[in-house]
């Protein structure tokens, strides 16, 4: 989403990366073919305009309940949005602030703890203190610094930043790049890295926007990149209305990026997705899932927005037991779980 996401995430049985402890408890749960599936778990990054913000005043941490009910439905990743500013709040350079840091740690322990993955999403839409990140290698040492908080975790998958948008392709390509280097430098050498695109990281404009052809050439040496595109089905593609365009718009919009995927020998995750509680969207939502299995060589799989114990009556809301998706949606995603 353009300001917070949640994301919602399962795993996908049988793949060649899939930690057995995931296996063990969902891969029996899971009818798909992904490796991951499941849900933002958005909170942590509420408040944004308050920084650093006081903890359940202007943001808080999932509910640990709504983790384990969202990972019974089969799902095996979570996705963990939160602020930079608020994990090392003076400089990019700086040291993590304990209070929450361990906010965070804790979050992800209770994730990976129950064999799920754990992606760690910095939610700043490449900005920090609102201003475009252009110090590369500050940005650079961020990663090294909250990458070492979580070196021995192979469940946790970094996620270099959320939804970089109206930047140079060019400082998007070399932010993407100096992340990987950064997550390696503190010898987190096991985990996937997901890479975002300028544009919102939309699927829809990957190749349009020019981010296929400038984020064709990251690099990583231990070979775990992992592309994160987003697509909402609304008339805009924003995430921000109701209605769906069509009951095809799903895979409509995943063409172009599939192609380029195949084409380059590139593997996605569907990072954010979501459409109303209405038939049209669950249709839109349940034919972009088959597409997206059809193709789940290049495909490893999806993430709801969002969860979150904070979503109130929030049309895309997916917290257990009676948020909007929870109640109307999910049910009919289970096959794709
Ligand atoms: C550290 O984080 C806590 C919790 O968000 C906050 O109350 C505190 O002001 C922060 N300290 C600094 C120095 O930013
Ligand atoms: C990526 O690598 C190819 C082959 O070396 C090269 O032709 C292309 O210019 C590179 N693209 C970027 C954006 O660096
Ligand atoms: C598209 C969308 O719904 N975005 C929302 C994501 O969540 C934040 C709050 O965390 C909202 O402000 C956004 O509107």
């Amino acid at each position: 989403m353009k300001f917070l996401d949640i994301v919602l995430g399962a795993a996908a049985a049988g793949s060649a990366m899939a930690a057995p402890t995931c296996e063990a408890s969902t891969k029996s749960k899971r009818a798909g073919k992904f490796k991951f599936v499941g849900i933002n778990q958005s909170c942590a990054e509420f408040g944004q305009d308050t920084l650093p913000g006081q903890l359940n005043k202007h943001y808080t941490w999932p509910a640990t309940s709504s983790i384990d009910t969202l990972l019974e439905t089969g799902m095996n990743t979570v996705r963990v949005p939160f602020m930079m500013e608020r994990l090392i709040p003076e400089q990019l350079t700086g040291t993590v602030n304990e209070t929450y840091s361990q906010g965070l740690i804790d979050t992800v322990a209770h994730i990976t703890g129950k064999g799920a993955y754990a992606i760690i999403d910095p939610h700043n839409f490449g900005r920090y203190y609102k201003e475009i990140i252009t110090d590369v290698e500050g940005f650079k040492a961020w990663w090294t610094t909250t990458a070492a908080l979580f070196a021995d975790n192979e469940n946790v998958i970094f996620d270099t930043n959320n939804e970089y948008h109206d930047m140079e392709n060019s400082l998007v390509a070399n932010l993407n790049q100096a992340a990987i280097d950064g997550i390696r430098a503190a010898g987190a050498t096991s985990q996937y890295i997901l890479v975002e695109g300028n544009s919102w990281s939309g699927a829809w404009t990957w190749v349009s926007s020019g981010n296929g052809e400038s984020l064709l050439n990251l690099s990583d040496p231990e070979d775990k990149i992992i592309y994160e595109m987003h697509q909402y089905l609304d008339e805009d593609g924003s995430g921000t209305h109701e209605e769906c365009v069509s009951g095809t718009i799903g895979q409509e919009r995943l063409q172009e990026a599939t192609k380029w995927l195949k084409a380059n020998g590139k593997t996605a995750i569907l990072g954010e997705t979501a459409g109303g509680p209405n038939a049209q969207c669950i249709q839109a939502l349940t034919g972009m899932l088959s597409f997206l299995e059809e193709n789940s060589d290049v495909w490893s799989g999806w993430l709801w927005w969002a969860a979150g114990p904070w979503w109130a009556d929030y049309m895309y809301s997916m917290e257990p037991p009676s948020g909007t998706a929870y109640t109307a949606i999910l049910p009919s995603l289970q096959p794709y779980i």
